[in-house]
C-alpha cells in the first residue's frame, strides 16, 4: 500500500508549491513503499509560518489549563493508537516493535506531563523596593516555534519539544525528518483529533532546504532542533545572526564505564541494548565501553556471546531484536567506520559486515565490537550512529573518567560499579548532561531534563520543566497601588 501525503497548513492538508515529492520506503525491505511526501521549499514554509503566526494570538490567549485539556486528550488518543502508530513507525524507520511502542509511550507520558504543567506555569511574586507596589514575573510564550527533528525517535523527540511549546501557548511549524515523516504525521493527527485549533501546528515536509527556510523565516521566533552536530551548529549560526532563540541536541559519543567490581550481568544487559538497540542509531547509544582491565577479557567475551545471539530482521516480526540501519548511506557510513577502525589499528573482535536476512533486501548490519581502541582513534571520537561498540581499557577509576571525558560530545554516560563512592563521584565528574549509575546510557523519563553539554548542546534541554524554560519568556510586571508620584516615592526611599 502506498499513499500520497501532504503538508499541513492552517488545518488543511496541502500540496507543496514546489510540486515536488520524495518517497519513503521500509528500511527492512526497500521494495515496500510507505508513500510520497511533499518536497517543500521556501514558499511552503512561508505559508505554514504565516498560518502559525495568525493562530498565535488566540492560542496564547486560551487559558493554559484549556490548552492542557487538549494535550491530555492527545495523550489519550496516543494511548489508544499506540500499537498502530508503533507498527507503522517500525515499518517506516526499522526499529523493532517493542522499541517503537516505547517511543510512543514517551510521547504519551510527555502529553500528560505537559498537560499537568499548564496548571503550574508559575512565575514569581516578590516584594518591591517601594511601599504599596507589587512585583511579578509571568510566563509568556516565545511565539512561533520551528521544530526540526531526526528520524530515530520520530514521535518521542518531536513530542518533547512540541507538547511543552503548545502547553506554553506557542504555535508550531514542524519539519519532521524526511526519513520518517509518516510517524510525525501520525503524532500530529492525534493533536488535531484532540481539538487543536487550525494553524496552531503546521507540518512542512522536506529536506535541508525546507529546514533552512524555516530557520530563516522572519515569523519564526525560536528553533528547536535534534540532529547532527554539523546541521545544528549551522542552524545556531543563522539564529545568532537573526537573533532567534535556539535549542540544540546534537548527538553523543556516550561512554559506559565498567569497573572491576561491577555486577557484570547487569552491565551486560546495559551494554547490549545501549550499543545495539535501535541498531546503535540513538544519540544516547553506548558507543564507547570503558573497561577496567581486571574484567576486560571476561566481559568482552560475554558481550560477544550475547551479540551473537541477537536476531536481526524486520522489526515487525516478533523474534527480531535488532532492525536495519535507516538507509543505504548509513550502511556506507558504518562500513566506512569499520574500515577506519581497522586502519587505525583497533582489533575487529566481532561483526563488521553488512548482514543478510532471508527474504529481505534491507540495510542490515552486524553488531560490531572493536577492542584495543585508544582514545585518539576516530572510532573513539566520532559519532558513528550504527551498531559499533568501541572498547577501551583503563587501569583505574580516575583514568576511566579521563577517557570518558575525552570527547567533544557530552550527552549521556554511565558507570557500573558496586562502590557507592565511585558511583556518586562519577555523577559529578563525568562531563555529560546525563549520567546513569548501574544503568545503560539510553532511556529518558518525560519529567526529567534531556540534553547535553559541550558539543552536544547549547545550554538548553528537552524534557521536564527545562523545556518550558526554553519555550517561555519572562514578563516582568510592576504594579503600583500607592497613588504616589514616582518622585515622592524615590525621595522617601533616599531619606
Ligand atoms: C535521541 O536519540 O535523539 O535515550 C533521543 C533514549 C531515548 C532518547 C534518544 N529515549 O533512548
Amino acid at each position: 500500500m502506498s499513499d500520497t501525503f501532504r503538508n499541513l497548513v492552517d488545518g488543511a492538508w496541502t500540496d507543496a508549491a514546489t510540486g515536488q515529492t520524495f518517497g519513503v520506503t521500509n528500511p527492512a525491505d526497500p521494495t515496500d513503499i510507505i508513500g510520497t511526501f511533499p518536497n517543500s521549499g521556501p514558499a511552503d514554509v512561508d505559508r505554514a509560518a504565516e498560518a502559525a503566526s495568525d493562530a498565535l494570538g488566540s492560542w496564547s490567549d486560551t487559558p493554559a489549563p484549556q490548552r492542557g485539556r487538549i494535550l491530555r486528550e492527545a495523550g489519550d488518543l496516543l494511548s489508544n493508537r499506540k500499537e498502530d502508530i508503533a507498527r507503522s513507525m517500525t515499518r517506516e524507520m526499522g526499529k523493532p516493535f517493542f522499541e517503537t511502542k516505547g517511543d510512543v509511550q514517551e510521547a504519551i507520558d510527555t502529553a500528560y506531563y505537559a498537560a499537568s504543567e499548564t496548571r503550574r506555569l508559575f512565575g514569581h511574586t516578590v516584594p518591591s523596593e517601594l511601599p504599596d507596589k507589587m512585583n511579578m514575573s509571568i510566563r509568556q510564550p516565545v511565539g512561533v516555534c520551528g521544530i526540526i527533528t531526526a528520524w530515530n525517535f520520530p514521535v518521542a523527540v518531536p513530542s518533547w519539544k512540541i507538547l511543552p511549546a503548545l502547553a506554553a501557548g506557542n504555535t508550531i511549524v514542524f519539519k519532521p525528518s524526511e526519513e520518517a515523516p509518516h510517524s510525525g504525521r501520525l503524532f500530529v493527527e492525534t493533536l488535531l483529533d484532540a481539538g487543536l485549533p487550525d494553524g496552531v501546528i503546521n507540518i512542512v515536509n522536506g529536506a535541508g532546504d525546507a529546514g533552512e527556510a524555516l530557520v530563516e523565516h522572519p515569523e519564526v521566533d525560536a528553533v528547536a532542533f535534534t540532529g547532527s552536530y554539523e546541521v545544528g551548529t549551522s542552524i545556531a549560526e543563522t539564529c545568532g545572526r537573526l537573533n532567534k532563540q535556539v535549542s540544540l541536541e546534537m548527538g553523543g559519543k556516550n561512554p559506559m564505564i565498567v569497573m572491576d567490581d561491577a555486577d557484570l550481568d547487569l552491565a551486560l544487559e546495559g551494554v547490549i541494548w545501549g550499543a545495539f538497540g535501535t541498531t546503535g542509531q540513538r544519540c544516547t547509544a553506548t558507543s564507547r565501553l570503558i573497561c577496567q582491565e581486571g574484567i576486560h577479557d571476561e566481559f568482552v567475551e560475554m558481550i560477544e556471546e550475547e551479540a551473537d545471539s541477537l536476531v536481526l530482521g524486520d522489526g515487525n516480526q516478533d523474534d527480531t531484536d535488532v532492525g536495519p540501519l535507516i538507509n543505504e548511506a548509513a550502511l556506507d557510513n558504518v562500513s566506512g567506520y569499520v574500515d577506519t577502525g581497522q586502519d587505525e589499528g583497533a582489533t575487529l573482535k566481532f561483526g563488521g559486515n553488512q548482514a543478510h536476512v532471508d527474504g529481505l533486501d534491507g540495510y542490515f548490519f552486524e553488531p560490531t565490537i572493536f577492542t584495543d581502541v585508544t582514545p585518539d582513534m576516530r572510532i573513539a571520537q566520532e559519532e558513528i550512529f550504527g551498531p559499533v561498540l568501541s572498547v577501551l581499557t583503563v587501569n583505574s577509576y580516575e583514568e576511566a573518567v579521563e577517557v570518558a571525558n575525552d570527547t567533544k560530545y557530552g550527552l549521556s554516560s554511565s558507570i557500573y560499579t558496586e562502590d557507592i563512592q565511585k558511583g556518586f563521584q562519577a555523577m559529578s565528574e563525568i562531563d555529560a548532561g546525563i549520567t546513569y549509575v548501574n544503568g545503560p546510557t539510553i532511556g529518558a523519563e518525560a519529567h526529567m531534563p534531556f540534553g547535553g553539554v559541550k558539543g552536544t548542546g547549547n545550554g538548553h534541554r528537552d524534557g521536564g520543566w527545562a523545556a518550558f524554560e526554553f519555550f517561555t519568556e519572562h514578563k516582568t510586571v510592576y504594579v503600583d497601588y500607592s497613588g504616589q508620584l514616582q518622585k515622592a516615592q524615590m525621595d522617601s526611599v533616599e531619606e
